[in-house]
């Protein structure tokens, strides 16, 4: 897999009508991008030569920039303006250089449980386009579609990324073969004849056989570019088709019956192409039927087109009719004939637009966002130039280290593949506010990606924070997982109130409707959601809210009556004081009272009678059965059962959840016997082969670094005054399990959850969602700077003394002035922007002498 980039491949030069058309879907987002760059010249500037920097801005804004120019003067303001007269003098403005976009991995975590997505894709693109495989037999479930071995099925629109459970998407597919097509229906899946290469913004598989597919994508469409070998001449035999199969999607091998299935669809073909609708449902987060309009346009017309129906592999009709639909298996096969040229092989581009309101939306996409013949280098080149501007270069850094550089800014690009804007694509309904779907899930991310994401995509995350209430407006909750435009699965709390709490304390207002975003809190906390019958938990509802509320409600902690009864009752406590602190800014006294009492009910959960270690460590989180009773003899906190849907614990042990209580740390440290023991405990969670069940791959300790809930463990000891021991131990952890290889993430990336934390590593720091609070740990580069989304606001983090082996904190300064809390608030450094300067060394120096980090609810 290597990181080549196809960007000198591609002969045909630019067309210069392209520029301007090619371009023209920008302008509506010009006035970010113009934002962004300037911001970029203030970051970057100091490190780079500033007429480079310079350059390179005028040079790509005079290709975006078609609006007039009184526009541009007032969005960018005077310091930039000879960027116009740049574009009048200069005709055929120099291509985009890029400067970060060849560090991207995009295989960074496709294996080993990462189950990333390596596709091509905008930063949250509606169409994600990538290879879809068929794992061996009985080996895994292809997540994302990719998957390293096994065969080849098709090429597909829509994926998630970093999910486990089972697979969701893999659809509007298209799939090429050579020979003899006499039955679409059968299976032609292939293996690799070498393995798939990437880079950012371009993909290429090669089929056994000599085909190859390379793949390019923009926002609501996508170029699929197949090569088809040259053949003997024998017409018998050779010819070469795309199918296009409607019934198409990732199926799911594990049994849990929450596949995927097809349910009906609908195809219509012409001289060169098709446009239509699939509707599926299932797949993990149990989702109703939903409809997905395509529209495919080959820009090599076919020798022959023929649509196809049957049922399973059993062919019932082909060719003789234009358009053909229903619930049986349908599509399409266009034919090119055969390509006997043997140095210039037959290559087929197509260009597919996917739209969730009509085929006639879906076909106005591919013209609006790929105009007609742009050479498909060009579109891989925009969608880098994109990600460069608009994700990468929010993060600066004189670091030459090639595989640091390379670590970030793959693990920057695997933050933003989902969730997915889908503004104006909401079929559910009409609504001025933001739409994005593809939360695979607010569990997952609610800890350290989305405070991550706050920071470097301000203007997303609002967007975020809006749609989120406005899928309590019109769907009734907000969602934990949502996909298909659909809310599910939730494994926990109701977890967007933690997202929306942390957005309100940091200050995010804009355009969010504050009072509606506290209703929506407040029905997570007041109503039991319906019960929508999950075979896997079927105690109450796993699809949005609180199902375990009523033992919440009524008893102040939740019995084993419902599933996951412990791990729920520790979420419910952070939820409620989520709407504690949302409460509090909004002026509702009795509100704020009311949630800060009921986020101290994981204390009711707590059993000293629980022990670890021969009684070195008592009191834990234990379940209650319905009489209220902690079991006798008392839980093991080393075994969570199933640690699944139907048991006490959600994915992770006892002592793990037991230093959930982010909100309440003093009391916390208190019921773990005081600070001594309490730092004594988290040694525990890091000490190897101390988990019966724990993973070979993370030297069996209780510490589990490839899932959530052990996420902020490693920064705790800042609560009890060893700071060291957080650089310690978070710092090891980041650099023994990441790396930007295929297997360099520890567990599922869930939706870049993973990645966000490793993020937060190299900067130094740790954010306590629904807090202000970031953790002070210790930062791995020397300088590093994030724009914060508008021009005089940075954070520049730096650091003096530190090495490989040397990152001990010995000193701080927060904007010049000497710095002795191992913690800061958002107002420190982030609000206005500001500078952290570390000095490190190997000593542990007893520098954070000043007072600890709150403890909100004690
Ligand atoms: C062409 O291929 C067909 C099918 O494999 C075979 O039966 C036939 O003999 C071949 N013809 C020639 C001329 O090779
Ligand atoms: C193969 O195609 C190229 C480009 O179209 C052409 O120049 C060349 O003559 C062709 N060769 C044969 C053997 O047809
Ligand atoms: C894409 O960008 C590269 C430079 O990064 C350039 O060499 C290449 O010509 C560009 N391709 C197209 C089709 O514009
Ligand atoms: C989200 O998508 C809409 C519609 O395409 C677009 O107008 C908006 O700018 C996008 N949001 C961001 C933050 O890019
Ligand atoms: C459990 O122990 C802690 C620490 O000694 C104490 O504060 C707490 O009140 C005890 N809980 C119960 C229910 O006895
Ligand atoms: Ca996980």
């Amino acid at each position: 897999m290597g990181d080549v980039s196809p960007g000198g491949k591609d002969p045909s030069p630019p067309q210069p009508e392209f520029h301007a058309s090619s371009w023209s879907f920008r302008d509506e987002q010009t006035g970010k991008l113009k934002k962004r760059w300037t911001a970029i010249v203030v970051a970057v500037g100091v490190l780079l030569t500033t007429t480079l920097v310079t350059s390179v801005v005028v040079h790509s804004c005079g290709l975006m920039n078609k609006r007039p120019r009184s526009a541009h003067s007032e969005d960018r303001g005077s310091s930039d303006s000879d960027s116009d007269s740049s574009q009048d003098r200069d005709e055929t403005p120099k291509p985009f250089v890029p400067k970060l976009a060849h560090l991207v991995q995009p295989f960074m975590g496709v294996e080993g449980g990462g189950n990333t997505f390596p596709g091509v894709c905008m930063p949250y693109g509606v169409v994600k386009l990538g290879i879809d495989m068929l794992p061996p037999a009985g080996v895994a479930d292809a997540y994302s579609g990719y998957y390293p071995r096994g065969r080849v099925k098709g090429f597909s629109m829509m994926h998630e990324s970093g999910t486990g459970g089972a697979p969701k998407y893999g659809v509007v597919s298209q799939y090429p073969v050579t020979g003899a097509l006499e039955n679409p229906l059968v299976d032609h899946a292939v293996a690799r004849a070498v393995p798939d290469e990437a880079a950012l913004g371009w993909y290429k598989a090669s089929l056994e056989g000599g085909i190859t597919v390379e793949l390019a994508a923009s926002h609501h469409a996508g170029i699929l570019k197949h090569t088809f070998p040259a053949m003997a001449t024998n017409a018998s035999v050779a010819g070469n088709h795309v199918i296009v199969d409607v019934s198409y999607h990732l199926q799911s091998f594990r049994g849990q019956g929450i596949g995927q299935n097809y349910v009906e669809g609908s195809i219509k073909v012409d001289s060169n192409g098709y446009e239509g609708y699939g509707v599926y449902n299932g797949g993990w987060n149990l989702g109703e039927n939903w409809k997905i309009y395509f529209c495919g346009k080959f820009r090599t017309i076919p020798v022959q087109v023929r649509t196809f129906s049957g049922t399973g592999e059993v062919l019932e009709s082909y060719g003789g009719t234009s358009a053909i639909s229903g619930t049986k298996r349908v599509g399409a096969v266009f034919s090119f004939g055969a390509s006997r040229n043997i140095t210039h092989p037959l290559a087929v581009e197509s260009d597919i637009g996917i739209s969730f309101i009509s085929a006639e939306k879906a076909c106005k996409f591919i013209q609006s966002e790929i105009p007609p013949n742009q050479p498909f280098g060009t579109l891989v080149n925009s969608t880098k130039q994109t990600w460069e501007e608009e994700v990468l270069s929010t993060v600066s850094t004189a670091e030459t280290d090639d595989a640091k550089l390379k670590l970030l800014y793959s693990a920057i690009y695997g933050m933003y593949i989902v969730p997915s804007n889908r503004t104006g694509e909401n079929p559910k309904w009409e609504s001025s506010e933001p739409y994005y779907d593809d939360t695979f899930t607010f569990w997952d991310l609610f800890r350290s990606h989305t405070p991550l994401m706050h920071i470097s995509q301000p203007g997303r995350y609002e967007e975020y924070i809006r749609s989120t209430i406005d899928i309590w407006r019109h769907d009734g909750y907000t969602p934990d997982g949502r996909s298909s435009n659909f809310n599910g699965r939730v494994q926990g709390g109701s977890n967007a109130d933690n997202v929306l709490a942390d957005a309100y304390v940091k200050g995010v207002r804009g355009r969010i409707n504050w009072e509606d975003g506290f209703k929506a809190m407040v029905k997570n906390a007041e109503m039991t959601p319906e019960n929508n019958n999950d075979q896997m938990a079927p105690d109450s509802s796993t699809k949005e809210g609180r199902g375990a509320l009523p033992d919440w409600l009524e008893r102040g902690y939740i019995t084993t009556k419902y599933s996951r009864s412990v791990s729920r009752a520790s979420e419910y406590a952070l939820n409620d004081f989520a709407l504690s602190q949302v409460a509090k800014g909004l002026g509702k006294t009795a509100e704020y009272d009311k949630y800060l009492g009921r986020s101290r009910n994981w204390r009711n959960q707590w059993d000293n009678n629980s022990m670890a270690f021969g009684g070195e460590f008592t009191g834990f989180l234990s379940p209650r059965d319905i009489s209220g009773n902690f079991p006798t003899p008392p839980q093991d906190p080393l075994s969570c059962g199933g640690c699944y849907w139907r048991d006490a614990y959600y994915q992770a042990l006892p002592f793990e959840y037991s230093f959930g209580a982010h909100h309440d740390m003093e009391t916390l440290i208190k019921y773990m016997g005081g600070e001594e023991k309490f730092v004594a405990r988290l040694e525990k969670m890091f000490e190897p082969g101390q988990s019966p069940t724990g993973s070979p791959r993370f030297g069996k300790t209780i510490f589990n670094p490839g899932n959530e809930p052990s996420f902020a463990t490693p920064y705790l000891f800042n609560y009890a005054g060893r700071q060291d021991l957080t650089v310690e131990k978070s710092r090891y952890i980041a650099k023994t399990y990441y790396n930007s290889g295929p297997q360099g993430l520890p567990g599922n990336s869930d939706a870049g959850a993973m990645q966000s934390w490793l993020v937060w590593n190299m900067l130094g720091l740790y954010p306590i969602t629904g807090t202000t609070t970031f953790l002070i740990a210790s930062p791995w580069f020397s300088d590093l700077t994030l724009s914060l989304g508008s021009p005089s606001k940075t954070v520049k983090i730096t650091s003096t003394g530190g090495s490989e082996t040397d990152f001990f904190v010995q000193s701080v300064k927060l904007n010049g002035n000497n710095w002795d809390k191992n913690w800061l608030s958002w107002g420190d450094l982030f609000e206005k922007g500001g500078t952290l300067e570390f000095v490190l060394g190997a000593e542990r120096t007893k520098w954070d002498t000043g007072e600890r980090p709150p403890s909100f609810a004690t």
